[in-house]
């Protein structure tokens, strides 16, 4: 009866996800999540991927979430399972991911009992997750069994909310945890009103003029008064020098057009985050894009007065100090309200969807483009001219990554170089390449899982250019090309070390080498060979343009590893930066 009565449980909470529209499930293995294994395992409409490695399947269902918008829920067994979940989940609050978690624990009873892999998994994700439940134990009461379907709704529906983020469910299932419910054995006394799909017959009879999840959430999208509308759009008409900042933006918030429009309308020039989704793909004529400003903007004389800022804070340092030091009025817009702005010069927290805030303000503005965005569109144009096959060796290699991707291609950046190579030499261009990093706690973990979980939800190509130890990091991740069958090219830029410590004042401390940079000296194509990866190395451009170029059209995963002078390249890096500002400004 108990078992039945899991597997029972185990199917109603999958059911519900994937009525609810989830599509794909992470898996862990372990006994305790046995129904709930099952359950996805077996469900028609749901695609499972099976991770041995909690802390890869998490960062899996983190890449997934980032590059469709939909949670992929993470199952796991109870102990210590779950707290390999957690550097992932930490990621997903931060950057805003949607994200739900079901850990499987044991009865209540058996809290503080000292029973085997028995910890106290209450909360265990703190103020990490949006919202917290421990389910009740199974039991077919139909109030118990709507009360369930509620909760997973509801968890989804939480998950991808204003503020998207991790929900955690845990729970708790006594033995026997194996299966032996078929649908002739579903207990007596399971009522109709909510069983699973197998069971159906006249369930669910609320539902029959709408279907889909058992609570549907519709949400409206905030906008503002005409009147504060018009307020700030009479600031921006009263603006000198505009500015549109786009920071960092996993998918969904600002539409393009909403954003060309805005553009459009006040002529402020649109400063692109490479991870905003604004900086690469097609914009509307006469909308200027900036890409390359972290190169640049210290050759800028010219300060904003009035800036609108979307997204998270800008990767770019450059931007951020510019943005600081400008005295501009500044707009943040946040349709959570939340505050991204370390700096503390924003002027004004506009709280409403960006997608509305932005089309609502371009019809109640109509601004000349003025000096200011042509100075910026035309530094813009001088900048990649004169970079264009200068740029340092690590820089090079983003510069071609991005020049060289097929159109669509989904890359993936890891910290803390690439994605800051990626934003000073990633030119704009038409084609629709989404970059993705892990840019809300900027950790160097689980970076390999989050781009192969980013490729498991898309047909694009898939690019990841990693660092080396980011790489060694989350090593176990690769066996996803196999197990979920994800073609990737993997781009290892080895430095051997932490080339970012370069750009600190540690760089000239004694300790540097051995505690900062951390030189291993591994070779990496051990790994490839163990994870069955084609292999390459290299350390000139032209032979990596061309394996590149090779791999990306070609089926199969493969790993590419660059060897570059971190010290070398830091030194090239700057001379580069004063020769431009030299450039431009002279
Ligand atoms: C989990 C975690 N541990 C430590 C750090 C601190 N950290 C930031 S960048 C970095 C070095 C990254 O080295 P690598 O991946 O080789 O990239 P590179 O700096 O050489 O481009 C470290 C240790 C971090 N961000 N996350
Ligand atoms: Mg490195």
């Amino acid at each position: 009866m108990v078992g039945e009565l899991n597997a029972l449980w185990g199917r109603l909470i999958a059911d519900e996800l994937a009525e609810a529209g989830v599509e794909t499930a992470v898996l862990a293995p372990g006994s305790r999540s046995t129904p709930l294994t099952i359950a996805f395992a077996e469900h028609p409409a749901i695609e499972t991927a099976s991770h041995l490695d909690e802390r890869s399947a998490a960062f899996f269902a983190l890449g997934y979430a980032k590059r469709t918008g939909a949670p992929a829920p993470l199952v796991c067994t109870s102990g210590t399972a779950l707290a390999n979940f957690h550097p992932a989940v930490v990621e997903a609050d931060s950057a805003r991911v949607p994200m739900v978690l079901l850990t499987a624990d044991r009865p209540p009873e058996l809290a503080d009992s000292g029973a085997n892999q028995t910890i106290d998994q209450e909360k265990f994700y703190g103020d990490s997750v949006r919202a917290y439940r421990t389910l009740p134990e199974p039991e077919a009461a139909n109030r118990k069994l709507r009360s369930l379907r509620t909760t997973l709704a509801r968890a989804v529906g939480t998950a991808t909310g204003v503020m998207p983020g991790p929900v955690h469910l845990n729970v708790p299932l006594r033995k026997p945890l194996e299966p032996n419910a078929t649908a002739e054995s579903v207990p007596k006394g399971v009522p109709d009103g909510a069983l699973p799909k197998e069971f159906e017959g006249s369930d669910r009879a609320s539902l029959a003029d709408r279907g889909g999840s058992f609570v549907a959430t519709v949400r409206g999208r905030a906008g503002l008064s005409d009147a504060d509308c018009r307020r700030i759009a009479d600031a921006v008409e009263r603006a000198e020098r505009g500015l549109i900042v786009c920071g960092p933006a996993d998918g969904g918030g600002l539409t393009r057009a909403a954003l060309d429009s805005l553009a459009c309308s006040t002529g402020f020039a649109v400063l692109a985050d490479p991870l905003s989704g604004h900086r690469f793909g097609a914009h509307d004529a006469g909308v200027t894009v900036c890409g390359g400003y972290d190169g640049y903007l210290s050759a800028i004389e010219a300060i904003p007065d009035v800036v609108i800022r979307f997204g998270a804070s800008p990767t770019s340092k450059p931007l951020r100090r510019y943005l600081r030091d400008s005295g501009a009025r500044q707009f943040v817009v946040d349709p959570a309200g939340g505050w991204r702005e370390a700096t503390f010069t924003a002027t004004d927290l506009v709280v409403a969807d960006e997608t509305r805030f932005a089309a609502d303000l371009a019809d109640a503005v109509d601004r000349e483009r003025g000096a200011y965005a042509n100075a910026l569109a035309a530094a813009e144009d001088d900048y990649w001219s004169f970079v264009a096959g200068s740029e340092p060796p690590e820089g090079a290699i983003l510069a071609d990554a991005v020049a060289l991707a097929p159109d669509p291609t989904t890359l993936f950046v890891s910290n803390s170089m690439p994605v800051r190579d990626l934003d000073r030499f990633g030119r704009p261009r038409d084609a629709d390449v989404t970059a993705l990093g892990n840019r809300g706690a900027s950790g160097i973990d689980g970076i390999t899982s989050s781009a192969l979980g980013a490729g498991y939800g898309t047909d694009d190509s898939l690019v990841l250019v990693t660092g080396d130890l980011a790489y060694y990091h989350d090593m176990n991740g690769l066996l996803a090309v196999s197990r979920a069958g994800v073609d990737a090219t993997i781009v290892c830029v080895n430095n051997d070390g932490g080339g970012i410590f370069h750009l600190l004042p540690i760089e000239e401390h004694e300790t540097f080498e051995e505690w900062f940079r951390t030189p291993h000296g591994l070779e990496f194509e051990h790994s490839a060979a163990l994870y069955d990866l084609a292999f390459a190395r290299t350390d000139d451009r032209g032979e990596f343009r061309e394996r590149y170029a090779d791999s990306v059209e070609r089926d199969g995963a493969q790993l590419i590893e660059v060897r570059t002078d971190s010290g070398r390249n830091h030194e090239e890096r700057r001379r580069l930066e004063r020769a431009v500002v030299e450039h431009l400004s002279g």
